[in-house]
């Protein structure tokens, strides 16, 4: 299962309480208050982590909740702090902070009436329980409310970066800290406050320098085979990649670069046909890019309607996604239909950069993989 957005609710722990206590020792009379402050409440603290590529953790443990401080202790020991929860999220994950939900209605007060023979009688109105039951259920209506009433808190695009999500609270002091010169053996001590609280989306959104795009079929995912180590699944049907995945390619001289692989978008995606549109929110972040095209028309389409109706799908999805510098890759070019095809493609389109590969056979794709790299380098 690939999870790439994942609903949390996400608690700091409490600060333990302050101590009353006054020392008590053989031979030391009136020893005097030493009661000891409590011990702060873990926070929860986020981590971005290159080993991980999506939140499968968070969505099968979609609580986070750290640990309470300790109560502070006589003769002046201080309360353990609560352990900060570390959750380790993939890298881009990005966090909203989510409005918070309406509070539960309370139950009906119960209301005394007076019944026609005097008598009082504890009546409960269902009605509007009922009524107030249905109101809830409107509000239920789910909102992924990116862009609307959520505010986005952080950006974890660094390995190791890490950022304090809910910070646990302070622990109250003991009463030894309230001595003044009237009260000299004060019989209270703070309580320890509350850690914040909040609940949160975690959306991923893959890091890569370069983004696939293309319709289904077009061989996207036999580019990535061909060019990294990745080994998405790769076959004759539309649909076959599902997810999102990121093929690291590694050039002579040590050099890396990455490059994410998406599932085909086909026309319309941006109302949700096929697999829909969502998943372009991986390939935001990339720098370039490349858009490949099967120039045979195997599926009986044209490439260049299939490249106008792509770059249409990014706008939709981001009119961001049009300012990218994009290259075409023109892909099964050992078809007999991809040689004029890429001619009339070249006619309609004079100024797109194309590079001709057979991704299947290896062919063209040192060339592409060079091209990427200087894109990478930007
Ligand atoms: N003739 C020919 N076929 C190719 C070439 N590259 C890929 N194919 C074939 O095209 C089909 C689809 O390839 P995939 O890599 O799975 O396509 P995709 O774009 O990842 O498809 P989805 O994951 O469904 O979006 C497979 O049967 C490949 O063997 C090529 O250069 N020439
Ligand atoms: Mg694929």
């Amino acid at each position: 299962m690939f999870i790439d957005q994942v609903k949390i609710y996400a608690r700091a722990g409490h600060g333990g309480a302050g101590c009353v206590s006054f020392r008590r020792e053989a031979f030391v009379p009136k020893g005097g208050p030493d009661g000891g402050n409590g011990g702060r409440g873990g926070n929860v603290i986020l981590e971005a982590s290159h080993d991980l590529n999506n939140l499968i953790a968070q969505f099968y443990v979609p609580r986070l909740i750290a640990k309470n401080g300790n109560g502070g202790e006589g003769q002046k020991k201080s309360g353990h702090a609560g352990k900060d929860l570390l959750i380790k999220v993939p890298c881009g994950t990005v966090v909203w902070k989510l409005p918070d939900p309406d509070p539960e209605p309370d139950d009906p007060e119960p209301q005394l009436v007076q019944d026609a023979g005097g008598e009082q009688a504890l009546v409960i109105d269902f009605d509007s329980m009922e009524e107030e039951a249905e109101e809830e259920d409107e509000s239920e209506t789910p909102k992924l409310a990116i862009g609307e009433d959520a505010e986005m808190i952080t950006d974890l695009t660094e390995d190791g970066q890490q950022f304090v999500l809910c910070t646990g609270g302070r622990g109250g002091k003991g009463n030894h800290h309230f001595t003044t010169s009237t009260n000299q053996a004060p019989r209270h001590a703070q309580p320890g406050e509350a850690g914040t609280e909040g609940h949160y989306l975690f959306e991923l959104r893959m890091v890569a320098e370069i983004g696939l795009v293309g319709y289904p079929n077009a061989g996207k995912s036999t580019l990535l085979n061909a060019i990294s180590h990745a080994k998405p699944k790769i076959a004759p049907y539309p649909f076959t990649t599902l997810h999102p995945q990121i093929g690291v390619v590694e050039m002579d001289g040590w050099e890396r670069y990455t490059v994410c692989d998406i599932p085909g978008i086909i026309e319309g995606a941006h109302n949700n046909v096929g697999l829909g549109h969502e998943f372009l929110r991986h390939i935001r972040r990339c720098g370039t890019l490349c858009l490949i095209l099967d120039m045979a028309g195997i599926d009986d389409r044209k490439p260049w309607d299939d490249y106008e109706k792509l770059l249409f799908e990014l706008g939709q999805y981001d009119p961001e996604m049009l300012n990218k510098p994009h290259l075409v890759a023109a892909n099964k070019m050992d078809e007999d239909a991809a040689g004029p095809n890429l001619e009339e493609f070249r006619k309609r389109f004079p100024k797109v950069e194309i590079l001709e590969i057979m991704a299947a056979i290896d062919e063209g794709v040192p060339e592409l993989k060079e091209r990427f790299r200087q894109a990478a380098r930007g």
